[in-house]
């Protein structure tokens, strides 16, 4: 059985990923709006494995018999002011839920709640390859810059990501 305090800390966190599935879809509708087919695919990658994410929240909390709460996802933003300030925003945003989760793990430390604690080790370490993937794509849109053949490149680059859905099992 979950404590309440971790039941509604994890209830808040699927609905964080949520809201990072629909920001990531927001930002794919962007791209394809600039035809960047490229990256918006990049994008609906990532939404996808967002969503998965709150799946896992989801799943964790039926298996302890807590009950999940569906409120309201916040509305992303549709607009943003470069292809470069897009990845700063994606950047920023799993720092910040890197925080989160860091958030997470304590309290479920302070709660002496070993299970939860063991089952957010997944997402500590997905969140070191989150911001390693957002870092490393930044850091090559601002190599690109509005060069029409650096740009082009990398559109065929990001059109190759595929989704790839964590085991059920992880
Ligand atoms: Fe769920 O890791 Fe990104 O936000």
């Amino acid at each position: 059985m979950l404590n309440k305090k971790m039941e509604d800390a994890i209830n808040k966190q699927l609905n964080a990923e949520l809201y990072s599935s629909y920001l990531y879809l927001s930002m794919a509708a962007f791209f394809e709006s600039k035809d960047l087919s490229g990256f918006a695919n990049w994008m609906q990658v990532q939404a996808q494995e967002e969503l998965s994410h709150a799946m896992k929240f989801y799943n964790y909390l039926v298996q302890r018999g807590a009950r999940v709460t569906l409120p309201q996802i916040d509305e992303p933003p549709a607009e943003w002011e470069s292809q470069v300030a897009v990845f700063e925003h994606v950047f920023e945003h799993e720092q910040m839920v890197t925080g989160l989760i860091n958030d997470l793990v304590d309290l479920a430390v302070s709660l002496g709640d070993h299970a939860t604690n063991n089952f957010l080790q997944w997402y500590v370490a997905e969140q070191v390859e989150e911001e390693e993937s957002s870092s490393g794509v930044l850091q090559k849109v601002k190599l690109a810059g509005d060069a029409p053949s650096g740009l082009f490149m990398l559109d065929s680059e990001l059109g190759q990501r595929v989704f790839n859905p964590p085991a059920p099992a992880e």
